[in-house]
């Protein structure tokens, strides 16, 4: 038995309290939050770059990116908007792959995409094995409201840094606020330990 009453969550199964961060109730849907329309880029069209602080920039095509190593995993999705989802599976290239050999002063990221979101990230967060180019979710291909053809996947970060229709890592020098980290949003986002707002 949780400590969560079961009235709370309905007929839902018991989790465990200790993979939810405070403030956050598991959802089994998989809502959609945008901030505009899904942009549809078809996948001839599509490119992957690494730019910024990095000589010479690299680029990948859709296939390239598919020859590269790929990584499937399972893991916890938290939104800053409070709801979390536990135990959903991926497949993508990690961002360890794609800055595999780049040697940069840079200790910041700018993940930019189809549309006109940004979001900024250390470059810690984004190495060491914890964020992915994401294109498939639950063994299917990535749903364009979902962020398909493919969206980076930072899952211990709140979702709104998990940028959907992503298109490329523009690498920094300073820490450079992306859409709703000029909005408000927390720098860094961290939902164990509840950084949502500037003031947080
Ligand atoms: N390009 C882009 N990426 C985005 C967003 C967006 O509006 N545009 N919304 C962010 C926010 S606030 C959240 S919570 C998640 C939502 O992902 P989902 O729609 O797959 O649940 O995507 C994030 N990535
Ligand atoms: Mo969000």
């Amino acid at each position: 038995m949780g400590i969560v009453s079961r009235g709370f969550r309905g007929r839902r199964r018991d989790v465990d309290p200790s993979r939810v961060p405070p403030g956050q109730h598991v959802v089994d849907d998989f809502p959609v939050l945008s901030a505009g329309p899904t942009p549809r880029t078809p996948l001839s069209a599509w490119t992957f770059t690494v730019d910024g602080a990095v000589e010479p920039s690299r680029t990948w095509t859709w296939e390239e990116l598919q020859a590269l190593p790929q990584e499937t995993f399972t893991t916890d999705i938290h939104c800053v908007t409070r709801w979390s989802k536990l135990d959903t599976t991926w497949t993508g290239v990690s961002v360890d792959t794609l800055l595999e050999g780049v040697e940069t002063t840079a200790r910041y990221a700018t993940a930019w995409c189809d549309g006109d979101y940004t979001t900024n990230l250390p470059l810690a967060d984004l190495t060491g094995g914890r964020a992915w180019v994401a294109h498939t979710y639950d063994g299917r291909p990535l749903d364009p409201e979902h962020g398909g053809p493919a969206r980076l996947l930072v899952p211990h970060l709140y979702l709104w840094k998990s940028a959907k229709w992503v298109r490329g890592l523009t690498l920094n020098e300073v820490d450079v606020p992306g859409f709703w980290e000029e909005l408000g949003y927390h720098d860094r986002g961290d939902p164990w330990a509840e950084q949502r707002y500037w003031s947080d």
